[in-house]
């Protein structure tokens, strides 16, 4: 079924009840329904329909959650896009995916716009006004759509719901084509392995353009017929004051949140009554040992950490039983998903060796937008390849520990940088012979993104602020290195190869 059609029956179920407290203002299910059916008049009279793109880019507002929910009633498909992300990022999403409308707000359209004079079909409209500008007005749209409209929710089971944007390998991004069948497989999965229930009140301090903020938080609290607590930014004293104020029983957030949560609550004069509180979840990054620990120590909870891939939505949880929740582990394949361990010759390791994750369920996406040799590549089978290294405990029941990546991939505070694309980008300055990006641990984002450049022959490199200055014209904030240390050249193994490895300790 159409996810958005299953979130508007649920509201008629319960209509008074508050659906969402966005910075202090309730909207009830009525009302949140009412908005997401006069957004889907707006989009459809714009001409927005079944298997159209609808690109998003806006800090986290309520709008940013209509519109969605609008867009997958028509049948059409969400691109939501990192707000941060700079005007050649907008750009190749933009017309990778063919996008019919992109809507932002005007600091983010004066950024990007020259970079989309090429897409004559694309529409824009503004969240904001769009007075003196080219684009069109959100606002206008919506005063001129009509009110007798009824959504046709024509997008059902396989037919795609989101193209989320995931990183790639060679620096090329690929769109996850996410179906409504993958949505709804992976809300029942977690309602009946976190038994969330319309008694829970989640306080939701994630991104709304990612699976995590949005496909599981921002999805599981509406399907299940519960309140979201919402604030456009994460801000820890504001984070506990909130979840004793609203009586919050979820928390769903990255190892980051955790670590800024644990030192603020080190500050506070007077510890908040958690006494509602029923989880608090990790993912998107590993928890460390030491953060588990502390947070237990310091108030009482087991943090339940999950994993999860975009490509996938959630793949394994720990138990909703505190004592089946272990730190390090990502615990058990949820209801309705099947995980294997495997070698490289595509046989199962032995039971406890380590192995590539591979998973299997509804929960799976279809494959990566028009890439059908990515799509082919990412699979065995119906079996999804994750390139997440890990080992399951035979004597735990088959738990499984996360122990590495076999792709080569950074995660930063939650957010995923591929080094390539970073590697690109200071590759192109004109005294850069060439880059190599690693990750290094860092206590606040797990791990931070730095750089290594070596200069062309008989050129001089420049300040390191320059080159910082070239990476944030171009890539979002979280990609830029934190720092770019010189090197006269990388080191290269016998083969050639880029030792990236040996670069680890040359960054002090
Ligand atoms: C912000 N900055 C970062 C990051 N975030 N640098 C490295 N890594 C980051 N994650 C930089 C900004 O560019 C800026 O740099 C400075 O930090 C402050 O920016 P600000 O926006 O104020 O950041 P913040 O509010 O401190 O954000 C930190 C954060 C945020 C709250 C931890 O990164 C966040 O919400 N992360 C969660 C991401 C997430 O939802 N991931 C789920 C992916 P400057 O000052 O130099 O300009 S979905 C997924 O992975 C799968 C499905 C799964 O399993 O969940
Ligand atoms: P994304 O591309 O943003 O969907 O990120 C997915 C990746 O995040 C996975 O392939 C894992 O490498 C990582 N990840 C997600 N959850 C966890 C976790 N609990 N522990 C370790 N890594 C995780």
């Amino acid at each position: 079924m159409n996810l958005a059609r299953r979130i508007s029956e649920n509201a008629a179920k319960r209509p008074d009840k508050t659906a969402l407290v966005f910075e202090g203002v309730p909207y009830t299910y009525a009302a949140f329904d009412h908005e997401v059916e006069r957004y889907a008049a707006a989009l459809s009279s714009l001409g927005i329909g079944t298997g159209d793109r609808v690109a998003l880019q806006l800090p986290k507002r309520v709008e940013f959650l209509f519109l969605h929910f609008a867009t997958l009633s028509l049948g059409a498909i969400t691109l939501p896009l990192n707000s941060d992300y700079r005007a050649e990022e907008v750009a190749y999403f933009l017309s990778d995916s063919g996008s019919s409308l992109f809507v932002t707000d005007r600091e983010r359209f004066a950024r990007v716009a020259d970079a989309l004079t090429g897409l004559g079909a694309l529409r824009v409209l503004l969240a904001d006004g769009n007075e003196g500008s080219a684009a069109g007005s959100l606002g206008a749209a919506l005063a001129n759509a009509p009110t007798d409209f009824r959504r046709p929710y024509d997008a059902v089971g396989d037919d795609t719901a989101m193209i989320c944007y995931t990183s790639g390998t060679t620096g090329r991004s690929k769109g996850a084509m996410i179906t409504h069948r993958n949505l709804v497989a992976n809300l029942l999965s977690l309602q009946e392995a976190w038994q969330w229930t319309d008694r829970d009140v989640l306080l939701h301090v994630l991104p709304l353009f990612h699976v995590h903020g949005l496909n599981v938080a921002t999805h599981g609290s509406l399907h299940a017929g519960g309140t979201l607590i919402m604030d456009e930014k994460f801000e820890p004293r504001r984070a506990w004051e909130a979840l004793e104020r609203e009586r919050c029983t979820l928390l769903m957030a990255v190892p980051t949140v955790y670590q800024r949560l644990m030192s603020e609550w080190e500050a506070l004069e007077r510890k908040p009554d958690l006494g509602r509180m029923r989880v608090f979840i990790s993912g998107s990054a590993p928890l460390s040992d030491n953060l588990f620990h502390r947070f237990e120590a310091a108030t009482g909870f087991r943090i339940l950490e999950r994993y999860g891939m975009t490509e996938t939505g959630m793949n394994t949880s720990n138990l909703i039983d505190p004592a089946g929740r272990v730190a390090k582990s990502v615990g058990y394949p949820l209801p309705g998903v099947a995980i294997r361990v495997v070698g490289p010759d595509g046989a199962d390791v032995r039971p406890g060796d380590v192995g590539e994750v591979w998973i299997r369920g509804d929960n799976v996406f279809k494959g990566y937008w028009e890439m059908p040799e990515k799509t082919a590549e990412s699979f065995a089978g119906a079996w999804f390849r994750s390139g997440d290294l890990g080992y399951q405990d035979p004597a735990d029941g088959g738990r499984l520990f996360l122990v590495g990546r076999g792709k080569e991939l950074i995660i930063t505070g939650g957010y995923n940088v591929y080094p390539k694309e970073i590697e690109n980008v200071l590759e192109s300055h004109e005294a850069v012979k060439e880059a190599a990006v690693i990750g290094l641990p860092d206590e606040d984002f797990g791990e931070k993104v730095v750089a290594f450049v070596a200069p062309k022959e008989g050129t001089d490199l420049p300040p390191e602020a320059e080159l910082i200055a070239l990476c944030r014209g171009k890539l979002a904030g979280y990609k830029c290195p934190k720092q770019i240390h010189p090197i006269p050249a990388l080191p290269r193994n016998a083969m050639g190869k880029i030792q990236k490895n040996r670069l680890t300790g040359l960054s002090d």
